[in-house]
C-alpha cells in the first residue's frame, strides 16, 4: 500500500448558494466529499476557502459544515475575500495555516478555487515554495479559441472563472517555480452528471443524497444550453489527485496570452489574458495538463462516495 499523499485543500466552496443571477456551482463539495472518501490515498493537511462561486462568509460556513458533516471535522481556515492586490497582499487565516503546514512537512495544494490564497502565500513567504509538492488547479486551455461551451445554445462560453477571478495569482505561482497540474475545463466537459446520475447518488447514503438534493437546480440552470448534464468541473481534479491511473495528461509549457474576451462578445474592445498550454511555447515552464478521464471515472467516483455515510 502507498502512503497516503499529504494535501491541503483550499475551496471556493458553494453549493446548495444562489446569487440573483441563479444558482453557484455545486462542484467544489463533490470534490471534498471524493477526498474525504479516500483515506488510504490522502492525507488531508488542512483545509481553507476563498471567494469565488460564492462570498467568503459563505464558503467558510459551506466549508465548516461539510467538514463536520461528513469529514473529521478539520477546521476551515478564511482566505481571500477578494483577488491578490500587490499594494496590500495581507495574510489571512488560510495563508497563516499553510504556512505552519509546510513549515511542518511539504505537501500538494489542491486549489480548485481562485489561487488567491496560495499567491499570497507565494508573496509573502517565498522560502516555501520548495516545500511545496505541486497546486493542482482547475484552469487552462489549449488557445483562446477553446471556448468553454457546453450546448448548442450557450452562448456566451463560460470564463475560465478561476484563472479570469485572479490572473496574477497563477503568474506569481508560475514565477516561483512551483510544479502545476492543471484540470481544465477540457476534462471536465469529457464527464456529465445527469438526472439518473444524482438519483442514484440519492440512493448512496447521507452524502450522496446531500450533493443530489442540492444539484437539482444546478442541473437545471444548464438545460436552456442544450446540455442533458452538467460538467463536475473540481472533482475531476479531486478524482485524479486520489488516483490518476487512467487519466490521460501531457507535460506542456503554458504562458499568459492575451485575445478578445470571448465571455463579452458584445464588447469588441473587451480583452483579457487566457492561461495557454501549447508545445511550441519552448521557454516557458511546463504543466501537467490533464485532459481525458479514464472510461470509469463515474463508476470510480460513485465507489469512493459509497464508502461515505
Ligand atoms: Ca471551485
Amino acid at each position: 500500500m502507498p502512503t497516503p499523499k499529504s494535501v491541503w485543500i483550499d475551496t471556493d466552496v458553494a453549493i446548495g448558494t444562489s446569487t440573483p443571477r441563479g444558482y453557484n456551482d455545486v462542484d467544489d463539495a463533490f470534490a471534498l466529499l471524493d477526498l474525504f472518501a479516500a483515506p488510504e490515498a490522502v492525507q488531508i493537511r488542512g483545509i481553507s476557502v476563498v471567494y469565488g462561486n460564492t462570498t467568503l462568509p459563505n464558503a467558510l460556513q459551506l466549508g465548516q459544515e461539510i467538514s463536520e458533516r461528513f469529514g473529521e471535522g478539520w477546521p476551515v481556515a478564511a482566505g481571500a475575500s477578494a483577488p491578490l492586490n500587490l499594494r496590500e497582499a495581507q495574510p489571512t487565516e488560510a495563508t497563516e495555516a499553510m504556512a505552519r503546514a509546510l513549515r511542518e512537512a511539504p505537501m500538494h495544494i489542491l486549489a480548485v478555487g481562485p489561487a488567491t490564497n496560495v499567491g499570497t502565500l507565494l508573496l509573502r513567504e517565498p522560502q516555501l515554495a520548495g516545500k511545496i509538492l505541486s497546486v493542482t488547479l482547475v484552469a487552462g486551455r489549449r488557445g483562446p479559441d477553446q471556448h468553454f461551451k457546453v450546448g448548442p445554445h450557450h452562448h456566451p462560453p463560460f470564463p475560465d472563472l478561476n484563472f479570469d477571478l485572479d490572473p496574477l495569482a497563477f503568474q506569481i505561482m508560475l514565477e516561483k517555480g512551483v510544479p502545476l497540474n492543471l484540470a481544465p475545463f477540457e476534462v471536465s466537459h469529457k464527464v456529465w452528471i445527469d438526472s439518473g446520475d444524482l438519483d442514484r447518488l440519492a440512493r448512496l447514503n447521507e452524502a450522496g443524497a446531500y450533493l443530489a438534493t442540492h444539484s437539482r437546480a444546478w442541473l437545471a440552470q444548464w438545460q436552456p444550453f442544450g446540455a442533458t448534464g452538467f460538467n463536475p468541473f473540481d472533482v475531476l481534479a479531486s478524482s485524479w489527485f486520489i488516483d490518476p491511473r487512467g487519466f490521460k495528461a501531457e507535460r506542456l509549457p503554458v504562458q499568459f496570452c492575451y485575445h478578445r474576451d470571448d465571455t463579452r462578445p458584445d464588447q469588441p474592445d473587451a480583452y483579457k489574458p487566457y492561461l495557454v498550454v501549447d508545445r511550441r511555447f519552448r521557454a516557458a515552464p511546463k504543466v501537467l495538463y490533464i485532459h481525458t478521464p479514464p472510461p470509469d471515472f463515474k463508476a470510480r467516483l460513485w465507489a469512493r462516495l459509497a464508502r461515505l455515510s
